[in-house]
C-alpha cells in the first residue's frame, strides 16, 4: 500500500467499540468522512486526511512506525504494545472521553482477596501479560500469567487460572461468570497518539489544522457558555466564581444603571451549585448554553 505523500493518515479502528465514537469526533471537527469501496481505507472530502481502518492491535505499530501520523487506540492497548520489546515509541496527543473501562484483576465470588499479595503463586488469565506483569511487579508478587486471546472470563471456571486480569465497563461480564473485581491494574480510554517519526512540511501544517480542530470538539464537550445580569458591586465576585472562565465580557444593561450583562466561556463543568452561588452572589436571568463549535 502506497500513502499519498501530501497527505495526513489516521488509524483507527475498523470496526469495534471505538470505531463509531471515533468517527463522530472526526464528523464533529468538520472531516467529511467519504465511505468507498475500500475496505482498507476512507477518504475525508474536504480535507488533506486519509483514514487507515485496522484492528486495534495494528494501530500503535503503524504510528509507532510512521507508516500513519496518528492514530485512535485505547490507552489499554497502547500501554500494553509499549511494553513490548522492540516497540516504537509514540507520542500521546490527547485523552477522548470516550471507550473508558479499566483493565482489573478479578476473582471468583468464593475466592478471597486482601490485596496483590493474594495473587502470589497463583495463575491469572489474561489477554495483558505485560500490564499484569507490570503491576505484579510493583507489588512484589510472583505469579504465573497464563496468555488467552480471548475469553478469559471463562478461566476461572474451566481451572486454567484462579484469577483474571481483563477489561470491565460494565462489569456485567464478570458478574454472568460469577466473578468480581478485585483490583484496578490501568484506567483505560480512547486516547490520540502522534509518530515520533518527522513530519514533512506539509504534513506539519494539516496535522497543526487536524489537531487545533480535534481539540476545538474536545474543549466544547465540556464546555459552556453562560450569561446572567449583575450589579456592579457583585460583578468582581461573580467573575471570581466562573468555572474555567478567563476574561468574562461585561457590557451595560441598557435602561438599568449600574446594571451589567457578563457573558462567559465556562471550559467546566457548570453545576446547579454554581448557579445557585452565583445567583446568591446577586446574578440574575442566569443561562447556561451548549456550544457547537469552538476555535481558540
Ligand atoms: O477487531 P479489533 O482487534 O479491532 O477489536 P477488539 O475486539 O480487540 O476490541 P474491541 O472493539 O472489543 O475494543 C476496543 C477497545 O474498546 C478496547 O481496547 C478498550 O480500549 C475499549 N473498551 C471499552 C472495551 C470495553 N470497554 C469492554 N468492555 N474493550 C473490551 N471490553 C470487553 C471486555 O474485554 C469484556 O469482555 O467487554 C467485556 C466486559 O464488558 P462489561 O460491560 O460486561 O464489563
Ligand atoms: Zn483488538
Amino acid at each position: 500500500m502506497t500513502l499519498d505523500s501530501s497527505r495526513l493518515h489516521l488509524a483507527i479502528q475498523k470496526s469495534g467499540r471505538l470505531s463509531q465514537n471515533t468517527r463522530e469526533l472526526l464528523r464533529g471537527a468538520g472531516f467529511r468522512i467519504q465511505e468507498g469501496k475500500n475496505a482498507l481505507a476512507a477518504r475525508v472530502e474536504n480535507f488533506g486526511l486519509d483514514l487507515l481502518l485496522v484492528r486495534d492491535d495494528d494501530i500503535p505499530t503503524f504510528v509507532g512506525d510512521g507508516v500513519c501520523e496518528f492514530g485512535v487506540v485505547g490507552r489499554n492497548v497502547l500501554e500494553e504494545m509499549a511494553l513490548d520489546e522492540g516497540a516504537a515509541p509514540v507520542d500521546l496527543v490527547a485523552p477522548l472521553g470516550f471507550g473508558q473501562c479499566a483493565l482489573k484483576i478479578a476473582a471468583p465470588d468464593a475466592t478471597a482477596y486482601e490485596g496483590p499479595q493474594s495473587l502470589a503463586g497463583a495463575r491469572i488469565a489474561t489477554s495483558y501479560p505485560n500490564l499484569t506483569q507490570r503491576f505484579l511487579n510493583q507489588a512484589g508478587v510472583q505469579a504465573e500469567i497464563v496468555k488467552m486471546s480471548g475469553a478469559v472470563e471463562l478461566a476461572p471456571r474451566l481451572q486454567i487460572a484462579q484469577f483474571i486480569c481483563d477489561l470491565v465497563s460494565t462489569g456485567a461480564t464478570l458478574e454472568a461468570n460469577g466473578l468480581r473485581p478485585v483490583d484496578t491494574v490501568l484506567e483505560s480510554e480512547a486516547v490520540l497518539i502522534r509518530t515520533r517519526k518527522p513530519l514533512s512540511p506539509v504534513r506539519a501544517e494539516l496535522a497543526v489544522q487536524m489537531l487545533s480542530r480535534i481539540e476545538g470538539v474536545l474543549a466544547t464537550q465540556e464546555s459552556k457558555y453562560i450569561m446572567l445580569n449583575a450589579p456592579e458591586e457583585a460583578l468582581e465576585t461573580i467573575a471570581a466564581m466562573l468555572p474555567g472562565a478567563e476574561a468574562p465580557t461585561i457590557l451595560p444593561l441598557a435602561g438599568r444603571p449600574g446594571h451589567f450583562a457578563v457573558h462567559a466561556v465556562c471550559k467546566e463543568s457548570v453545576f446547579w451549585e454554581t448557579l445557585q452561588a452565583l445567583k446568591n452572589a446577586g446574578a440574575s436571568a442566569i443561562l447556561v448554553v451548549p456550544i457547537a463549535k469552538m476555535m481558540m
